[in-house]
């Protein structure tokens, strides 16, 4: 009976790329920004070490081309060497955003590194320190930016005697040529694949536990709010034929959150002081609180919390407060985000306000009763679980008009529009709704 082995699964850690934040950020975590990406890797290199596993996979967008960081590259190459030293080899397919290029590499990796070809699907044998065969590694690299070759198909393994693992780069959607067109069921009925070790989503999701298992460990450092949540990888532990047990790794120095906050039912927010005051004091709570670990998995050890957190906060709900600040939202958000950073300065960890957004609506004292005694308020009121119809649904994208882009390819932003995801629909419609019942109520007092 082979041994149980223990590796880490890495992938989209986009080495080089920069933060997006609204405004330039504050002296002193300019640099802690830029290099947030790397001190990702580097924590994932330590953890190697730390948690002595056999070897580490990286399943595409190590690098991001577009960022063309020369340094990166090197310190890649070094960490890489420092795992060298400690006998743990290190395998790469290359994703969307760092096909192999023709022009080779900046600098040489070092012979623990490998980096699997373009052209073909290779399979490598993974020897612990005796020279036995512990593991084998099966994949393939993007050629280009798009990669419409089921790769998969031509995975081959000789026998099931050890862990089969295989890396891949995928949106793992049937019909999507541009990365790897696969699908969950294609891929689970493989019995000759233990563990698919999956990249290109940028969200840890656990998508199968059994055997063959199938994951994506998501971004370990996010870049912007697309990418929220604590960031890292999986370090997991199996036996060829045995679902494995998964551990998550939390790395990213760097964690964006989104906070909201409603006005409504507070009647001792009375204006921006008071209102100033619960965030600063929702802002501690957060900074107190431990991460949120992805599918309720169990911390490995050698897991790092944030240094800080970049923040959004979002404004709902109906109250007095609305009308106070009404027609002058953007001016009240200005003001919020200047004492929010000003305040919330010199903190550990860091609580930087990147913006706020008002999505507050006037208060409706009568809505109870007019929603008990009437129909249509009653009906808007539920409009919300009327779009989840799917006729409905589509007739309201037709109605949104070509600005909004639904089913956004992140990946592939159209400039021209905007990207249109559930939760920005789900505001669209929110706001919709309210300004209906405003009026309806505005014009119902003036009869
Ligand atoms: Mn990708």
């Amino acid at each position: 009976m082979a041994r149980k082995i223990r590796f880490l699964h890495a992938a989209d850690l986009h080495l080089g790329s920069l933060l997006h934040t609204a405004d330039k950020l504050p002296a002193g975590l300019q640099e802690l920004a830029a290099e947030a990406t790397m001190t990702a890797f580097a924590r994932i290199c330590a953890a190697a070490v730390t948690n002595r596993v056999d070897f580490l996979l990286f399943a595409g967008d190590l690098y991001d081309r577009e960022a063309r960081s020369i340094r990166a590259a090197r310190f890649l190459a070094e960490k890489c060497r420092e795992l060298n030293e400690e006998g743990i080899p290190v395998y790469i397919i290359a994703g969307n955003h760092d096909p192999r290029r023709e022009e080779g590499e900046f600098f040489d990796l070092p012979g623990n590194v490998r980096v699997f070809s373009a052209d073909e699907a290779e399979c490598r044998e993974v020897k612990d320190g005796e020279g036995k065969l512990i593991a084998r590694v099966v994949g393939q690299s993007y050629r280009s930016r798009s990669e419409s070759r089921k790769m998969h198909e031509s995975y081959a393994v000789p026998d099931q005697g050890v862990c089969n693992i295989a890396l891949l780069h995928t949106q793992l959607e049937p019909g999507n040529t541009n990365y790897v067109p696969s699908s969950l069921p294609e891929l689970t009925s493989r019995n000759d694949i233990h563990y698919w070790a999956l990249g290109h989503i940028h969200r840890c999701r656990i998508l199968s536990r059994g055997v063959p298992a199938l994951a994506y460990p998501g971004i370990p450092q996010g870049r912007d709010f697309g990418e929220t949540g604590p960031g890292g990888c999986l370090l997991v532990e199996m036996a060829p034929g045995e679902p494995p047990d998964f551990f998550y790794l939390p790395v990213a120095p760097v964690v964006w959150k989104r906070v909201e906050f409603s006005i409504a039912g507070d009647p001792s927010l009375q204006n921006l002081t008071d209102l100033e005051n619960l965030l600063i004091e929702k802002a501690a709570e957060l900074a107190a609180t431990p991460l949120k670990i992805p599918e309720g998995l169990p911390v490995a050890a050698g897991g790092y919390q944030p240094d800080g957190y970049i923040l959004q906060w979002i404004i709902t709900g109906r109250g007095e407060l609305h009308n106070l600040w009404a027609g002058q939202e953007e001016e009240a958000a200005t003001e919020l985000v200047a004492a929010l950073r000003r305040r919330l300065e010199g903190r550990e960890p860091f609580l930087w306000t990147d913006a706020v957004v008002i999505r507050t609506a006037r208060p409706l004292p009568r809505i109870e009763e007019l929603l008990a005694k009437n129909l249509v308020f009653r009906e808007l009121a539920e409009v919300t679980a009327h779009f989840q119809d799917p006729a409905h649904r589509e007739q309201l994208l037709a109605n949104l008009g070509r600005i909004w882009e639904p089913a956004p390819d992140h990946e592939n932003l159209a400039e021209e529009r905007f990207p249109l995801d559930e939760e920005t629909l789900a505001a669209i419609i929110d706001r919709a709704r309210e300004l209906i019942l405003e009026r309806l109520v505005a014009w119902g007092e003036k009869r």
